[in-house]
């Protein structure tokens, strides 16, 4: 594996001032020319002096990349890819040819060429679709991958990221971190998912690489006419997804990773939260104000002021001197309960959870073998090792209680996992985490990952210990797969316009990323909104998966009501419509469970050949999106009373409110503080019921 040729001198010149570039002194060792090839049923494993280089079919649509820069492949794990989601791999037949060895599958083929080692992707009219730039190369335990970037290629995905929905001309590192007022710009975020989604010319495709190390893609923003990815550590492993239908990639990356399963109907209502309801009085006036004043609502929060010394699994009796009575209470009226339960357990003798975890070995060790102590919410805690199957059959244990009270969901919040007083804000790297692999890893493999274990330790418990009924859980954290077990939310957003904005782009790609059931924090967490901006907030949120209104500590009063009648009777109308449409609305959720394709989608997604939807420079334009297949949503999301020019998707639309029929290609409207652009496609059926 090194550059040994003379010939690609040229190359290795470029390699040295791409790293000068980016002040990376990392010396990349390119993989060479290969060497020898070896046929397989279903693809093909190359030598390239010592590396070696494997290229599969795993169905029809994908095609999988794995480099062992030593010869060796590692076991093959993956923390997101469901056993049962590659069934039989299709047998191809391999062509091989002094310069290139090529397969095709039935929706493309992929070609090697041989030196320098460029792997490549093709259509199946041969048309190439994408290839790599330069040989892959490795550094110590990272590697990189570098990729031709047509000018007029977009990019999606990548979980929960803000700034526009196109990923083109930025870089972005993956690396669950919490990240309190994060803006625009700020990345990392809480979740991560290394899987991208591509739209040129009506035509897209997919990759996906399995790898949950710190990881790094830049599209564009380097150099401008290539994009790359690689991980600073674990194995060079992705897979490739044909379309030419971004519909179609989708659906064959979340097949890989699995669906998100059917939530109860109750929590597509309304939820109300905030930092926190206490005391118990407070909780009750609060569902009753909604009850008054014909508010529809179904969830309130109750965030980690309900907990005694912020302990989780236990009740602060002065607080909340009759908890049971408030669940089942709440609950004649209507509201279900959702608690808070963060994954650090209070380090304190005496403490059940904290007994019992320690009896069973069951908390992340240090390096030194100690059991890991970090501080966060409750003081010194600890943290399960939820990599390991025992400990998260003990962490669902612990939600018996509660289960039994008639609590209807949970909270799984801090899963980054967040530490304080760390300038990483998280564990220290070199921690080790068992796993059910039965390999200890240390925390730079496991960090992005870390979450979801906890979110799948949560859902898989509560299913445990009552089979009967849908589990719901809410996650901070999340990685490829995390959908299985827990729904989402933005993180700790900011009261402001500008946060109302970048909401669209970041749910829609979560969306892309095979994270359907996502919403962010209604009216904003950081600060307090002024009317007119909870006001747009809450009628943008009907259309949004996860309707939360949720604000932090010593902020504002944020509930519907607190601004007046006016903005009352807004606001009450628009939580009403949430309600009428949630026949749609379950049926779309229900229709993603099985496809993936999410509630809250790109217009680029049903109409791939309309590139207007993907090419506008306005990115008022590009935040247009469907609601289900059927319902145009166009945002107003600034204080400007200019008009809103509003780009019509092909085919015929009606405006929801008026019926209108909407002619041609555009509209402009100047949508009034009690109105939000909505539109029906034509032919459309859509259930509704009555309130
Ligand atoms: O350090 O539980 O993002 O929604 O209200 C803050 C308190 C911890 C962060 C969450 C936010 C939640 C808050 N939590």
């Amino acid at each position: 594996m090194m550059i040994s040729n003379q010939r690609f001198s040229p190359l290795l010149f470029l390699l040295f001032s791409f790293c000068t570039v980016f002040g990376s002194d990392r010396p990349w060792q390119s993989v060479g020319p290969v060497t020898q090839v070896k046929k397989l049923s279903n693809g093909v494993e190359l030598q390239a002096g010592k590396a070696a280089i494997r290229v599969t079919a795993t169905s029809d649509s994908i095609i999988r990349v794995r480099v062992a820069p030593g010869g060796v492949f590692p076991a093959d794990r993956s923390w997101a890819i469901l056993p049962e989601a590659l069934p039989e791999a299709p047998r191809v037949n391999v062509v091989d040819s002094p310069r290139a060895v090529e397969f095709s599958i039935a929706s493309g083929a992929v070609r090697v060429q041989k030196s320098p080692l460029h792997v490549q992707f093709l259509d199946v009219a041969g048309k190439l679709l994408e290839s790599d730039a330069r040989p892959i190369a490795f550094s110590g335990a990272a590697f990189r991958i570098w990729k031709q970037l047509p000018t007029d290629e977009h990019f999606y995905g990548l979980g929960d990221k803000a700034g526009p929905i196109d990923r083109r001309n930025e870089t972005f590192t993956m690396w669950n971190t919490d990240m309190y007022g994060w803006q625009e710009s700020t990345d990392p975020l809480y979740k991560d998912i290394p899987f991208f989604l591509t739209m040129r010319k009506g035509i897209s495709y997919g990759v996906f690489l399995d790898n949950a190390y710190r990881s790094s893609f830049d599209f564009g923003r380097g150099e401008r006419d290539i994009y790359s990815f690689g991980a600073e550590g674990g194995e060079l492993n992705y897979y490739f997804f044909f379309g030419p239908e971004p519909k179609k990639v989708l659906q064959s990356y979340t097949a890989l990773v699995g669906h998100v399963p059917l939530p109860p109907l109750w929590t597509l209502g309304f939820q109300q939260s905030r930092y926190s309801y206490f005391p118990e009085s407070r909780v009750r006036e609060i569902a009753n104000t909604f009850r008054e004043r014909n508010i529809p609502a179904d969830v309130i929060y109750l965030d980690i002021d309900y907990q005694k010394d912020y302990a989780p699994f236990t009740i602060d009796t002065g607080k909340f001197p009759n908890f049971q009575g408030m669940i089942r209470d709440l609950g004649q009226q209507g509201f279900k309960v959702i608690l808070i339960t963060d994954l650090h357990i209070k380090k304190q003798t005496g403490y059940k959870p904290y007994d019992e975890g320690l009896a069973q070995d069951n908390f992340v060790k240090a390096a030194d073998g100690s059991v890991f102590v970090g501080k966060v919410w409750p003081g010194d805690s600890v943290f399960p090792d939820f990599t390991l199957e025992r400990v998260r059959r003990w962490w669902g244990t612990l939600y018996r209680d509660f289960l039994d009270m008639g609590v209807g969901g949970f909270w799984n919040d801090m899963n980054e996992p967040a530490v304080f007083e760390r300038a990483d804000k998280t564990m220290p790297l070199d921690n080790r985490h068992r796993t059910d692999w039965g390999v200890t890893l240390p925390h730079t493999a496991v960090h992005n990952v870390f979450g979801m274990e906890n979110a799948r330790a949560t859902y898989e418990g509560l299913l445990r210990l009552h089979p009967n009924e849908r589990p719901f859980v809410l996650t901070r954290a999340a990685y490829a797969g995390a959908q299985r077990y827990a729904a989402s939310w933005t993180g700790d957003n900011t009261s402001s316009w500008n946060h109302l904005r970048m909401m669209t782009p970041n749910l829609l790609n979560l969306g892309l990323s095979g994270y359907p059931l996502v919403g962010a924090d209604i009216g904003g967490f950081a600060g307090s909104p002024p009317p007119d901006l909870l006001t747009r907030w809450i009628e943008l949120g009907v259309f949004t998966p996860i309707y939360r209104d949720h604000t932090t500590k010593g902020t504002a009063d944020q509930e519907p009501w607190v601004h007046g009648p006016e903005h009352e009777a807004i606001r009450r109308r628009y939580i009403e419509l949430r309600y009428r449409l949630l026949p749609y609305i379950y049926t779309g959720v229900e229709q993603t469970t099985r496809t993936g394709i999410p509630l809250m989608r790109p217009v680029f997604l049903e109409y791939p050949q309309d590139e207007r939807f993907y090419t506008e420079q306005d990115t008022a334009f590009l935040d247009e999106y469907l609601f289900g297949r059927d319902l145009l949503i166009a945002p107003r999301v600034t204080e400007m009373l200019d008009p809103l020019q509003i780009n019509i998707p092909p085919g015929s639309w009606y405006d929801y409110w008026t019926g209108e029929k909407v002619q041609g290609g555009s509209v402009k409207l100047t949508p009034a503080l009690d109105s939000l652009p909505v539109f029906v496609r034509g032919g459309a059926i859509i259930p509704q019921q009555p309130l």
